[in-house]
């Protein structure tokens, strides 16, 4: 008894009692608030911990500060230290509720009206329980006010102050380690904020969003037009006219940009124990309405798929490192397909997806890019049974999807991501109807499950075109964002192959993916023409007849007679039709082998492909990192304002659901169209 009362007596009669108490209700306040007012998808016992464990370092560290003061200023620094890491953690309440994301400082910095107009609404988000974020503050001052808490003004000493700042800069550090080792990449390749927070803490996130957002804002002060104006230079004289024979012969079509997740090349016609595993892609793939492209490569860093949406929306690479979505998708000024397309050929444009929009910082970037609608996961009925990996499952999708897309006023551009067939290929038992392959490597076995999933997935909203009549007036636009299985896996890679080796020229042919363009009436065949993601935007502004010269564009029309045919890789790596190269290796493209010693001319020939590569590279690296398309101005382009693009569900949904007599639900006698959906999914059974 009497030690309870001394032990009471030293937290609220001491400096250091005081401390305690303000440090661990700011932590438990923090962390209730991370599990209700937030969806950062803990999972596993390292996840859970670190995300109860992270708001102490930085709470020590932080309201620490207070200690170094003497006499009652020290309580009261201490009280407002905690009042700003609590108003950032209240004003992150409210904004995430709107836009499912965390403050960024360059959301703050550039677009103020986003700030007014959650201003504006505040009032109307708020829910009682936000105020959580103030509940220790209100404690800790009642205690003060009714003396309980009495000022200890004796002051502590200055190294023992020191010594606690230095445990919570180790914990810090501990902390970062565990994490990484949980998650690799987590501070340079920019997935999600939430990653940060989860792993990190709220506080730790300020920090490294302020440290990017300062990077970023470097890089553009230095930037002028004249950078511009050596893009525009090179693209000039690099321009390559598209095919005519194609432009315009899907003038005002419905476009459907179908993502396919981790999707290679050497999928289509592959065949394990006697079973095609992707029939209806197969399918796609020789009909003779369909362009398939069998040399067509991804051409992704480690922005994986936000690279892969960045150059088939700009015709711009990704960054070298991290994600060039993430990292400047919120605050550059773009060109991209949707506020082209919207502009000159009266679109409506959407993307669909089964995931966080969060991720790759979606939900900010493609307000950049000028999408109407983007509707991720909070659109979508979840359930447990629904879920795998970083999303829905792509027939539950799907089938949700309908209602969304059957609203879209025509002609539209509509982008669904898929996402099962992602690493690490796991799909559950009622949903597999293949057998796994037998390689023994357990990250490789379950790609063709997952990839034969996808392919149903695709066949059935397929069925579902062809019955509402929607596949009439529609060009399908496939395309595998980037390798499924990563060059770590030699042997079972191999062995899938059914090759005895597989070198690193095989890898290189390895990122191949599919890419196809079909559409009722078109005249398709397999091409062999040398492209990548770059050259997908260019090709398909020529296919709808919209103009594109002068654009600030790297790729080319890959139907044109003159198609360069140098496939960069984001490390410098290339491909042609006769050369190859891998690191400092070259390679004979069709004999795979390797090029030992060029003659003189042969190796003129070489460096120069190598050179113009990495010009490429690094000028689109320029526009972004620059932000050079802020001082570009043509006369047919109006600027994207992110701030007129809201994906709120309520607002947006309303503005979906106004009749519109161009939307396949009008079409359809004001009707749905989900009855001719039809789908095998066993989580829909009933
Ligand atoms: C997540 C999904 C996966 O939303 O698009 O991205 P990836 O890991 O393939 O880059
Ligand atoms: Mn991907």
């Amino acid at each position: 008894m009497t030690r309870i009362k001394s032990f009471l007596q030293w937290l609220t009669q001491t400096k250091l009692g005081f401390f305690t108490i303000i440090l661990v209700t700011f932590w438990l306040k923090t962390y209730v608030i991370y599990l209700t007012k937030f969806n950062l998808g803990a999972e596993g016992a390292m996840q859970n911990f670190l995300l109860f464990l992270n708001p102490l370092p930085s709470g020590l560290l932080l309201l620490g500060i207070g200690l170094f003061f003497k006499g009652r200023k020290s309580y009261w620094i201490m009280i407002a230290i905690d009042f700003v890491l609590s108003l950032w953690l209240f004003a992150n309440i409210l904004y995430y509720r709107e836009f499912s994301n965390f403050l960024s400082l360059s959301i703050i910095k550039t677009s103020g009206s986003t700030a007014d107009n959650l201003g504006k609404s505040i009032v109307g988000i708020t829910r009682v329980t936000d105020f959580l974020a103030f509940v220790d503050i209100a404690l800790i001052i009642f205690l003060m006010v009714s003396k309980v808490v009495k000022y200890d003004l004796r002051p502590l000493k200055l190294k023992f102050n020191l010594l606690l700042e230095g445990i919570a800069v180790l914990l810090i550090g501990v902390n970062l380690l565990m994490a990484q080792k949980d998650r690799s990449g987590l501070l340079t390749r920019t997935f999600d904020n939430s990653y940060i927070v989860k792993y990190l803490g709220i506080n730790e996130y300020a920090v490294y969003d302020a440290f990017k957002t300062a990077q970023t804002s470097e890089q553009m002060a230095k930037a002028n037009v004249s950078d511009l104006q050596s893009v525009k230079k090179y693209l000039k004289v690099n321009y390559v006219k598209p095919n005519s024979a194609y432009t315009g012969v899907a003038k005002g079509k419905n476009v459907l940009v179908i993502h396919l997740e981790s999707f290679q090349q050497f999928l289509i016609g592959y065949k394990w124990k006697g079973k095609e595993v992707t029939p209806n892609l197969n399918k796609l793939y020789h009909a003779k309405n369909t362009l398939s492209f069998a040399n067509f490569y991804n051409q992704v860093g480690q922005g994986k798929t936000s690279d892969a949406e960045m150059m088939l929306e700009n015709s711009l690479f990704g960054l070298q490192s991290g994600s060039a979505m993430s990292s400047y998708g919120t605050s550059n000024t773009f060109e991209s397909a949707p506020a082209i397309l919207n502009q000159q050929g009266g679109y409506t444009t959407a993307v669909m997806h089964g995931g966080a929009g969060s991720f790759w910082n979606r939900n900010n970037a493609y307000k950049q890019f000028g999408y109407d609608y983007f509707m991720p996961l909070s659109y979508y009925e979840n359930k447990p049974k629904y879920y795998i990996g970083y999303g829905l499952k792509d027939k539950i999708f799907f089938s949700q999807s309908i209602k969304y897309i059957e609203r879209l006023p025509q002609p539209f551009y509509l982008k669904l991501i898929t996402v099962t067939n992602h690493y690490p290929y796991d799909l559950d038992k009622k949903n597999q109807s293949i057998a796994k392959t037998d390689t023994g490597d357990e990250t490789v076995d379950g790609y063709v499950q997952t990839a034969h999933y996808l392919d149903q997935a695709v066949g059935q909203l397929m069925r579902w075109m062809k019955k509402t009549g929607l596949g009439k007036n529609t060009l399908l636009v496939f395309y595998g964002d980037h390798y499924g299985i990563s060059g770590n896996h030699h042997k079972a890679s191999a062995e899938l192959l059914n090759q005895d080796e597989f070198t690193n020229f095989d890898n290189l042919k390895f990122q191949r993916v599919p890419l196809m363009f079909h559409m009722k009436g078109l005249r398709g065949g397999i091409k062999k023409t040398y492209g990548g993601e770059i050259d997908v935007l260019p090709t398909l502004l020529n296919l709808l007849g919209i103009r594109n010269k002068g654009t600030i564009q790297f790729g080319h029309d890959l139907l044109s007679k003159k198609a360069p045919q140098i496939v960069a890789q984001r490390n410098g790596d290339f491909i042609t039709p006769l050369y190859a190269k891998v690191g400092s290796t070259y390679y004979d493209t069709k004999t795979g082998e390797e090029i030992i010693q060029p003659d003189k001319k042969l190796k003129t020939e070489l460096v120069a492909i190598s050179n113009k590569v990495t010009t490429q590279l690094s000028l689109s690296d320029r526009v972004i990192a620059g932000n050079l398309l802020r001082f570009y101005h043509p006369k047919w382009f109006k600027k994207v304002k992110p701030q007129d693009y809201d994906y709120n569900e309520q607002k947006a949904l309303k503005k979906l659901y106004a009749k519109n007599k161009t939307s396949l639900w009008y079409k359809n006698h004001q009707k749905s169209t989900q009855n001719k959906f039809k789908t095998d999914a066993p989580e829909l059974e009933k």
